[in-house]
């Protein structure tokens, strides 16, 4: 009896041990999803003349809907991994630079992000969305940085009143995200071990998702082809 109990003591001790070791790696030595999105089709670039606050915003508009790179590589894109929480990543900031959006898309957790302006002119912040409240705010000169709360899971657009062109994107996801480079790749690091979903967002070609099996310390590659509408 006192034996049986001891053995129970003991294989408590080791399974309650090899629990917290696993939870222990997957935090830490968790592996890498390196993606790569691709489109088969034509990049959309509009070009649009400018004729108000020339001096610092130029005189002709570049907005850039959809990336097309290297080897059709689909820049712009919003790859997540809604499972791998946690990791909290430093607040994400959306610069107004040369009237454009810098970068087009940001990515970040809910909670706070930065907004700046380094233009020296007038901005006004106005997103569209419906999970977060609306933001419609005056962002002057002298204002370089203001802090706004994004709290609920949304791919949120963000423009411009004083600048009709101006346009980006603040995907505010809930898991370890990141946004494919110009030529359609994109790394997320420290994804915890074992069946991931990876979850892709473009602003214009949408949404598609794919099982992985993420490994320790191993580099784990998976491939979507968005499809035009
Ligand atoms: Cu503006």
């Amino acid at each position: 009896m006192r034996k049986a109990l001891m053995t129970t003591t003991v294989l408590t001790l080791v399974t309650g041990a090899a629990m917290w070791l696993a939870a222990t790696a997957g935090a830490q030595g968790g592996g890498t999803i390196e993606a790569d999105v691709k489109y088969n089709g034509a990049p959309v670039v509009e070009k649009l003349k400018v004729n108000k606050d020339t001096e610092k915003c130029g005189t002709e508009a570049v907005v850039e809907k959809v990336v097309v790179g290297g080897n059709k590589g689909l820049g712009n894109a919003v790859v997540s991994v809604p499972g791998a929480k946690g990791a909290t990543k430093a607040k994400a900031v959306l610069d107004q630079h040369g009237c454009k959006f810098v970068p087009h898309v940001v990515v970040m957790q809910p909670g706070e992000i930065e907004i700046k302006n380094s233009d020296d002119i007038l901005h006004n912040l106005h997103t569209y969305s419906t999970a977060n409240p609306a933001i419609n705010k005056a962002q002057p000169k002298f204002k370089k940085t203001m802090t706004e709360k994004l709290e609920k899971p949304e791919f949120v657009k963000v423009t411009c009143d004083v600048h009709s062109w101006m346009l980006g994107w603040v995907a505010v996801v809930p898991g370890l995200a990141g946004v494919t480079d110009k030529d359609g790749v994109v790394k997320i690091e420290n994804v915890p071990a074992g069946k991931q979903k990876v979850e892709v967002w473009h602003e214009t070609l949408g949404k598609q998702e794919k099982e992985v099996e993420v490994k320790a310390g191993a580099v784990t590659k998976v491939s979507f082809e968005m499809k035009g509408k």
